[in-house]
């Protein structure tokens, strides 16, 4: 028998004291940041399971990078709740495939390194946290097109509708394992919420509500389980996994998507319901925000909006393929493929619909939830908002299979809105 291969495990947490040597072997930082001497370096992590730090050059103050550390637990509970490093893998591997999709709407990667479970990409200099953007008020021009083409390009290309069978699976085969995160989802978005459970949130003006109109609706609980099925068995293309306003960085001109660590192949509808929840969930809160009717009038029209461009750009791919895993030249009219076409499209709205239900009530009972409403200190003005939320989840579940296009959608939200007394 020959000797067992010397593995070493080379990982370990990065603080503000090691990052410089560990950026003096990075050439790419280094072009960026000059000398890694007397480097500025900061904590900025608001997220819920990573160390972000932002690492600024003395010599240049502008110029900055971006240092992202998986850590082996989760951030937002502590060492107490363990979690494997690999969701940095995932991160990684998506960002890459979205690097070569859509360069112009992720940050650039300097440095990927596996073993230490951290990445070290552009630091967005002049952009901000959309869910920050969407609290203040702050209105986006082209949010909505940018959002829409990157759920178009990163979703039609990475289906069958686009890639070949062969790589398809082979790019598949790179993120079937990022079962922890999957698990997360699973667990956090379509179970926890639904019965008692202690990792969910409470407010005591909310929970008696949660009891009688959630936990003991079946109907709509049923719903949800049909929902998990579809994430737990739909792998249509490689999601984001996590695409919130906590995931896009924007200005007035530009947006750009990060934190893709939840990125595996699944349900379309995936990515798509998730953001709708979360421009939902955000014109509630103006209901107490200062922005008021005329911003959630704005928000309101990001929703038709995402979703026309993400599937104008989407059937403008699909027509330029002839020939993929799915498609092959000769095999259906154009006039057969335009009517599978409409069917496909409502069936990925329909399902959008339920998972920004199952969205919707996770943010508000789970243990994560959103600034929008849980920074509102007043207890009762965030339970009214909590209820609300969870209304709307409700009335979006009972009637996702009766939409016929976003017109529909619209109509049915507008007239939760006006009969409600928030
Ligand atoms: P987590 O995986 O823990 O959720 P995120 O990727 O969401 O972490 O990053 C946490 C925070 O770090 C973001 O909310 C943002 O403020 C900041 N951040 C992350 N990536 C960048 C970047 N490329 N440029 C500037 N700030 C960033
Ligand atoms: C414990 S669940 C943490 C949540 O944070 C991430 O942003 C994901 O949405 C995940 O579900
Ligand atoms: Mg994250």
């Amino acid at each position: 028998m020959g000797d067992a291969p010397n593995i070493v495990d080379t990982y370990r947490i990065l603080n503000r004291s090691t990052i410089p040597a560990y950026l003096a072997d990075i050439p790419a930082a280094i072009e960026v940041l000059k000398s890694v001497d007397d480097l500025i370096i900061e904590e900025i992590g608001d997220g819920n399971l990573n160390y972000v730090f932002k690492v600024t050059s003395s010599l240049e103050p502008k110029a900055s990078v971006i240092v992202k550390q998986a850590v082996p637990f989760l951030r937002m509970v502590g060492e107490d709740w363990p979690l494997g490093r690999d969701r940095m893998k995932y991160e990684i591997r998506a960002l890459t495939v979205y690097n070569d999709l859509v360069p112009n709407l992720v940050p650039k990667i300097f440095h990927a390194d596996e073993a230490m479970s951290t990445l070290v990409m552009q630091y967005l200099d002049s952009h901000i946290i959309l869910r920050s953007g969407m609290i203040a008020g702050i209105e986006y021009p082209n949010l909505s097109q940018h959002i829409g083409l990157f759920m178009a390009e990163t979703l039609f290309k990475t289906s069958a509708w686009s890639m070949d069978s062969l790589q398809r699976r082979e790019l598949m085969s790179k993120f079937t394992m990022n079962s922890e995160l999957c698990k997360l989802t699973e667990d956090f978005i379509f179970t926890f919420p639904y019965f008692e459970h202690d990792s969910n949130y409470s407010n005591p003006k909310t929970d008696t509500w949660v009891s009688a109109n959630i936990h003991s609706d079946y109907e709509y609980k049923r719903d949800v389980l049909l929902f998990k099925e579809l994430f737990v068995s739909k792998s249509e293309a490689l999601l984001h996994g996590d695409l919130h306003s906590g995931s896009l960085m924007v200005n007035q001109e530009e947006s750009y998507i990060i934190d893709m660590e939840f990125a595996f192949f699944g349900p379309i509808s995936f990515d798509v319901g998730k953001i709708i929840s979360n421009f939902l969930l955000c014109c509630t809160a103006h209901y107490y925000l200062p922005g008021g009717s005329s911003y959630r009038d704005w928000i309101l029209r990001q929703i038709p909006s995402l979703w026309e461009n993400f599937e104008s750009n989407f059937l403008e791919l699909w027509n330029k393929t002839d020939n993929s895993a799915m498609l092959s030249e000769g095999y259906f009219s154009q006039e057969e493929i335009s009517n599978f076409q409409s069917d496909f499209m409502l069936n990925i709205l329909r399902e959008a619909i339920g998972f920004a239900a199952c969205s919707m009530a996770r943010r508000t009972i789970g243990i994560a939830g959103v600034a929008d409403i849980r920074d509102i200190e007043n207890l009762e003005t965030r339970s009214r908002l909590e209820i609300t939320n969870l209304k709307l989840s409700k009335v979006l579940m009972s009637q996702h299979n009766s939409v016929t296009g976003v017109d529909d959608l619209l109509k049915i939200i507008g007239d939760f809105y006006s009969d409600q007394k928030i």
